[in-house]
């Protein structure tokens, strides 16, 4: 990788009080005037943002392990994404697809067609926000097999409108308070190798967890009712958790032969994070429908879901749409960012940045006895807590050392975040332009954290 240009000095510093002044004045403002619902988890105000820094309105810089929850893969303000968003606002802001069309929108369109796995005839539909994704896939499965059940999973996120609720696992925050929501939906076990019970030989394999999930389908539900199996191929907000090998492979086969839509939720995942263009690539899943979002367009709201041109050009003309779904702005992002991450090789970028994290992890992971697992895949990397002395027992989650280590990396200028159905894993996502010399840096900070913890 060449050294990215950034104009914002690539180093963390915290400057007198924290949080400062102005981010207090800023919180207070806040509290009158925006719903108590949305909550933060970092206590300073943004003022600006480059590659791997993100410098709040006080003036202090902080490095940014979060990525805005893994959007800003090619950095916070991208030369290219920034330059393309100015020349596509000077033109035009909107015209909706639907109304008039533009380029932009055919050439993303044909970029996810390339990109995604499998060299199969393809169709692309661009939306907003993740959530509006996972909705639109769920619908075209359901029209283009006339069926109506949907399979999730243990520990998934999907999103928060209404059928996302009923696909998402965890009930609080998410959920709680929220219902009804929507039905046929049905969820089986994840395999989850750090916290799964013995299979037949030991330690349950991939393809005995898919088996014991395809079983329960058929017995529960019937193949011939389901229109969809959805997935995550590492799980993000659930806890990064990367199904034993075998398992999606095993899922997917299954799907192509009962005629089951397999769709993989590579919202968090996708677009170079794993170090692979998408995460289904590590064990050749070739998805038939795939949503994105998040790092697609550098930052600012686009997603898509890529399919099997028979599945997606079974839905009728005017069956799908939005009046911002595949807003030029953003497309004209998202042409940037992808050529950023061709340009750059982001995705061995990502395997290089994970190739630095694992085994900086797993050494941390000796020195104390409260990471019970190191995991991920590329830029992907999380850290499991537990209670001291249960690591390889009866593994008691431990969010509040989750927290106490994101609060005491955040005042030395390092942003984590923490994930997982438990509230105690703590996961890295650095931006993929991140320089390894800042990502040492940010490791350091996380490293005393933890040993302080
Ligand atoms: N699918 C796999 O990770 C979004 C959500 C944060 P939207 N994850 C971050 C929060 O608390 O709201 C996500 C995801 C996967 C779907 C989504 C939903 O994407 O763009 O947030 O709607």
């Amino acid at each position: 990788m060449t050294a990215i240009a950034t104009r914002l000095e690539q180093a963390r510093r915290i400057t007198g009080s924290f949080p400062g002044p102005r981010s207090q004045e800023l919180a207070r403002r806040r509290s009158a005037v925006v719903a108590a619902g949305v909550a933060s988890s970092v206590p300073v105000y943004a003022a600006d943002a480059d590659g791997a820094i993100v410098r709040d309105v006080d003036g202090n810089q902080f490095i940014d392990l979060g990525s805005g929850i893994a959007v800003t893969s090619v950095g916070a303000s991208d030369r290219a994404v920034v330059a393309a968003v100015r020349d596509a606002v000077e033109h035009f802001t909107h015209t909706c697809f639907m109304v008039t069309p533009y380029e932009g929108y055919v050439a993303v369109a044909e970029q996810l067609n390339e990109l995604t796995p499998g060299d199969h005839e393809k169709r692309t539909v661009l939306f907003n926000s993740g959530a509006e994704a996972v909705e639109n896939a769920v619908k075209v499965a359901r029209l283009a097999t006339g069926r109506n059940a949907v399979v999730v999973f243990d520990h998934a996120y999907h999103g928060r409108t209404n059928l996302t609720m009923a696909l998402t696992a965890k009930s609080m925050p998410y959920k709680h308070g929220f219902g009804p929501f929507a039905p046929e939906v049905y969820r089986v076990p994840m395999s989850y190798p750090y916290r799964e019970e013995a299979g037949i030989a030991g330690k349950m394999t991939g393809e005995e967890a898919a088996r014991r999930a395809i079983g329960m389908i058929e017995k529960q539900i019937g193949a011939d009712q389901v229109a969809a199996i959805l997935i995550e191929p590492v799980q993000g907000e659930g806890g990064f958790i990367v199904p034993a090998e075998g398992f999606l492979p095993t899922l997917a086969a299954w799907a192509k032969e009962t005629g089951v839509v397999f769709i993989a939720d590579e919202v968090q995942s996708g677009f170079c994070r794993t170090g692979a263009w998408f995460a289904s690539e590590h064990e050749h899943v070739v998805p038939d429908l795939v949503t994105m979002a998040k790092g697609i367009a550098g930052g600012l709201p686009l997603s898509a879901v890529t399919g099997r041109a028979e599945l997606m050009d079974a839905v009728h003309g005017g069956g799908l749409g939005g009046t911002y779904g595949g807003n030029p702005v953003a497309c004209a992002a998202a042409l940037a960012a992808i050529q950023t991450m061709k340009d750059q090789d982001l995705p061995a970028r990502a395997g290089h940045i994970g190739d630095i994290i694992a085994p900086r992890l797993r050494a941390l992971a000796e020195k104390t006895d409260i990471i019970g697992d190191v995991r991920g895949r590329g830029a992907m990397m999380a850290i499991e807590l537990v209670k001291p002395g249960t690591a390889g027992t009866t593994k008691e989650p431990n969010p509040e050392a989750a927290k106490s280590i994101v609060q005491a990396a955040l005042a030395e200028g390092v942003i984590l975040l923490t994930c997982g159905t438990y509230g105690n894993v703590i996961r890295l996502l650095p931006p993929l332009v991140i320089s390894d010399e800042l990502l040492a840096d940010a490791l350091d900070v996380l490293e005393a954290a933890v040993l302080a913890a």
